[in-house]
């Protein structure tokens, strides 16, 4: 569990679920497919990350890093995607989302995609496409500067700032670590409907996304069958298309 003390006292007044996320965020679409499986009542508070409208004062006073989401229940303020999906599991336990047996392998894949995000996620969508759209003004670029203090995020940023731009070498890196990554993916499919057995748990919620924004980033899953039969499973499923494609129908159209 993440939780964080605002600078912004305001929110400390919340009552209820308040998300705060982004329509396009692979790290948002997992904790809306888990409120909407646990069938909770949710406040939204949307930022349009084309618009760079997590880059701001009032927002950093929230999450102080910047990033989406951020829920805050009951006026606790809290960070990180798989720790609020883990954290809602645990608050709300109908129906339950971890496997009955498995939770060290369950939580085993919830950090391996937390600790992907910034090294081969990140790079791969903003090389492939998002670097274009979130480019920003020489004026943003120094709001983000004084505003960001996570040391990662501004290397990361620093990147594709005042005229950089992320290149081969970051996208040779990112699929180095995503290959490995969907390699285990799909041996761990192998002859499972989800990834941890019978039922969907929090690592399909928390992958699901990944895999989302890959394909529309032109990611190649071609060679992973099992990956693709699970993928196309999530279609029927409420919680994919009000927690995704309600949100973001396509992400290779944004
Ligand atoms: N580890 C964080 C990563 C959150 C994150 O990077 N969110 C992205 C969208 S998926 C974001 O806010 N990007 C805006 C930015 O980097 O300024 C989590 O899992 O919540």
């Amino acid at each position: 569990m993440v939780v964080v003390i605002p600078t912004d006292t305001s929110v400390q007044s919340l009552k209820g679920l308040h998300l705060y996320h982004g329509a396009i965020s692979n790290c948002s679409m997992r904790v809306r497919m888990t409120l909407f499986e646990k069938g909770l009542e949710w406040t939204s508070h949307h930022l349009d990350l084309k618009k760079k409208e997590n880059i701001s004062d009032a927002y950093f006073g929230i999450n102080p890093n910047g990033l989406v989401p951020t829920l805050v229940h009951n006026g606790v303020v809290h960070i990180e995607s798989n720790d609020i999906i883990d954290y809602l599991d645990k608050t709300y336990k109908e129906p339950p989302l971890r496997p009955a047996d498995g939770e060290d392998e369950m939580m085993a894949w919830l950090k391996l995609a937390t600790s992907i995000h910034v090294s081969a996620i990140k790079p791969y969508v903003y090389a492939t496409k998002m670097q274009q759209k979130v480019q920003k003004t020489a004026a943003e670029e120094a709001k983000y500067d004084a505003l960001q203090t996570n040391e990662e995020l501004k290397k990361f940023h620093a990147k594709h700032a005042g005229g950089n731009a992320l290149g081969a070498a970051d996208m040779a890196r990112s699929k180095v670590i995503l290959e490995d990554c969907f390699s285990k993916l799909e041996k761990a499919l192998e002859g499972r409907e989800w990834m941890m057995g019978d039922h969907i748990t929090l690592a399909d919620i928390s992958w699901i996304p990944v895999h989302f924004v890959l394909v529309g980033c032109g990611y190649p899953f071609e060679n992973y069958p099992n990956i693709q039969r699970w993928a196309n499973a999530f279609k029927s499923r409420e919680s994919y298309q009000e927690g995704i494609i309600k949100w973001c129908p396509d992400f290779s159209k944004e």
